[in-house]
């Protein structure tokens, strides 16, 4: 499955196509639309979530609820798009008021903003900011949505919740170790998405003094994919493997710096006979382990525990209280501008972990199950689970 993103963030929309995705899988407007909405969920987002309710509008690849293996096209129109449409309008001919009076000449560090007005040669860094604001992960989302319901087709889940905002750091370890469903739901519940009420308040109580300050916070989350098969990615060649793949679609979600895969910071201290999860066999249960540090990935394959990755993100960009930089027309020292923009957008961004795992798991699986159709990749799944049975 492919996937590809447009829009600017003000513009009028924005919109996705998918490609290789295949037929027969029952796909639900209302499961996209809450999707949507968990994404723009969250402490500490800014004001454009007030205006926006975002929603998915289906172009083509559906018919009565069910893909038809065609592209599938859609949008989310911007609400927001009503207050930009002078400012952002497509053809010169439609302009109502004189652009240059509106030029963005201050880039403000750690955005795209200087190096892409150098890259792709623009005076008004207004021309970089509209493609690479995060909201263009709205659309990510969508895909997302589609990856998870073609995964519960063969019961795989993807859950996600926030285990860090900036100093408010979650300690638990039966949350961080063997999260369940109800840690799920809690985080599900919690507007800050972590699973421990002490915590939230914690990471609450962090945002409240950053907004006080004028500044912004990062933070890390988990994602937890359960029921992943043994063999999903491959050892035979480097761009097969799983845990390669899943770095390369969460590294690519605005603001993420870092990425664990199980205990893998603890993995570059400790001795290999502490490290390394020891096999055991049982009738019933086949082959398991008693500790996952690997995170449920060895040799690049899925090894049949569950998939663990933590995400870390930089704080925001955009701060209040401006940064130091350079106009880019006369080169004098300023202040970075004051866009508008969110304060900590961690929670939102483990939604889009979620989103962004499913679309990388779901390629591995078609990889491994078949590409075309959902029930011949369930006959698939199927079989390869009944010769698992017999190992
Ligand atoms: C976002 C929409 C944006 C920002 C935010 C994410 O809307 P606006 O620019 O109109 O306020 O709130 O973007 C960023 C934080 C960023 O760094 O680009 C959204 O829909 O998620």
């Amino acid at each position: 499955m492919e996937f590809l993103t447009a829009g600017e963030s003000h513009g009028k929309a924005l919109c996705g196509i998918i490609s290789d995705y295949p037929s027969g899988v029952s796909v639900k407007k209302e499961i996209i639309d809450n999707e949507l909405l968990r994404r723009q969920k969250g402490y500490g987002r800014g004001g454009r979530m007030q205006i926006e309710k975002d929603e998915v509008e289906i172009l083509s690849g559906l018919r009565n609820g069910f893909t038809l293996g065609s592209p599938i096209s859609f949008i989310i129109n911007n609400k927001d798009w009503n207050n930009w449409e002078d400012l952002m309008t497509p053809f010169p001919s439609d302009i109502k008021i004189k652009n240059e009076e509106k030029l963005v000449e201050n880039p403000r560090p750690g955005h795209a903003d200087l190096t892409g007005s150098i890259k792709y040669r623009f005076n008004d860094i207004r021309n970089v900011i509209e493609r690479s604001s995060a909201r263009e992960t709205a659309i990510r989302v969508v895909v997302g949505s589609f990856s998870k319901q073609f995964l519960k087709n063969l019961d795989i889940e993807i859950h996600s919740f926030v285990t860090g905002i900036g100093k408010a750091v979650l300690k638990d370890e039966n949350f961080l170790k063997n999260p369940d469903i109800d840690c799920f739901d809690k985080a599900d519940k919690s507007d800050l998405r972590c699973p421990d009420e002490k915590t939230a308040a914690d990471m609450k109580s962090e945002i409240d003094k950053a907004f006080k300050l004028k500044d912004t916070l990062g933070g890390s989350f988990l994602i937890c994919i359960k029921n992943m098969p043994y063999g999903i990615g491959s050892y035979i060649q480097w761009n097969k493997r799983l845990d390669a793949i899943l770095s390369y679609y969460l590294m690519s979600i605005p603001s993420v710096k870092a990425l664990e895969i199980g205990n893998g910071l603890k993995a570059a201290v400790l001795k290999g006979t502490r490290f390394h999860d020891e096999i055991f066999y049982d009738e019933n249960k086949k082959y398991y382990r008693l500790t996952n540090n690997a995170g449920g990935i060895e040799g690049g394959m899925s090894n049949g525990e569950d998939i663990m990755l933590k995400v870390f993100l930089k704080p925001i960009p955009t701060t209040m209280r401006g940064l130091n930089t350079v106009n880019i027309r006369d080169k004098s020292r300023q202040t970075s501008i004051k866009e508008r923009s969110d304060i900590c957008a961690v929670p939102s961004a483990s939604v889009i972990g979620e989103a962004m795992s499913a679309i990388a798991v779901m390629n591995a699986i078609q990889d491994k199950f078949g590409r075309d159709n959902m029930q011949e990749i369930i006959e698939n799944h199927k079989n390869y689970l009944r010769y698992i049975k017999n190992i």
